[in-house]
C-alpha cells in the first residue's frame, strides 16, 4: 500500500478563480483538488490537499510528510522565492517532490526568477495553469511507483 501523495499550496492560492484570472486562470483551489484526487485515484494513489498562508504551517506539513506521505508535489507561491524554512524542510525530506507553478515565474518579475524549492525538487513544471497539477500527480505516480501509471497498463 502506497502512501498519500502531499499537495501542498502556499499563500494566497485560496484566492485563485477569484482575483487575477488573467495570470494564474479561471480554476479554484477546490476545482483543483477536485481533479487532483481523480487523477491520483486513476493511478490508485490517496492525496492529502493542504493550502497554507503560513511559512511554519507549511514546514510543519513537509515534516508530516517525511512520515505519512510517499512524496510531495509542492506550489510553494511566494514563499518559492524567499524561504530558507521551507527549503531546509525540504532538504530532510527523503522523498521525491514535483514544485508547480499555475504562471511561468521566469517570464514575470525579476524576484521570481530566484527559486529555493526548484534547487530541491525532483521536476518542475510552470506556465500551465491547472492542469501542471495533473501532469504532477502523473510524474509522482511514476516516481513513487504507483501500479497504474500511464505506460504501464
Ligand atoms: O504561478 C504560481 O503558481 C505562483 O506560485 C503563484 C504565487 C506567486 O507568488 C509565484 O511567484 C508563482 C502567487 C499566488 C497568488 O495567487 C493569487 C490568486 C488569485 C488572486 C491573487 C493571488
Amino acid at each position: 500500500m502506497i502512501l498519500p501523495v502531499y499537495v501542498l499550496n502556499g499563500p494566497n492560492l485560496n484566492l485563485l478563480g477569484v482575483r487575477e484570472p488573467e495570470v494564474y486562470g479561471r480554476a479554484t483551489l477546490a476545482g483543483i483538488e477536485e481533479a487532483v484526487v481523480a487523477r491520483a485515484k486513476s493511478h490508485g494513489l490517496g492525496v492529502v490537499f493542504r493550502q497554507s498562508n503560513h511559512e511554519g504551517v507549511l514546514v510543519d506539513w513537509i515534516h508530516e510528510a517525511r512520515v505519512k506521505g510517499s512524496g510531495v508535489i509542492v506550489n510553494p507561491g511566494a514563499y518559492s522565492h524567499t524561504s530558507i524554512a521551507i527549503y531546509d524542510a525540504f532538504k530532510a525530506l527523503d522523498k521525491p517532490i514535483v514544485e508547480v507553478h499555475l504562471s511561468n515565474p521566469h517570464q514575470r518579475e525579476a524576484f521570481r526568477h530566484r527559486d529555493y524549492v526548484s534547487q530541491v525538487a525532483k521536476g518542475v513544471i510552470v506556465g500551465l495553469g491547472a492542469t501542471g497539477y495533473l501532469l504532477a500527480v502523473d510524474a509522482m505516480a511514476e516516481l513513487v511507483g504507483a501500479g497504474a501509471s500511464k505506460g504501464t497498463k
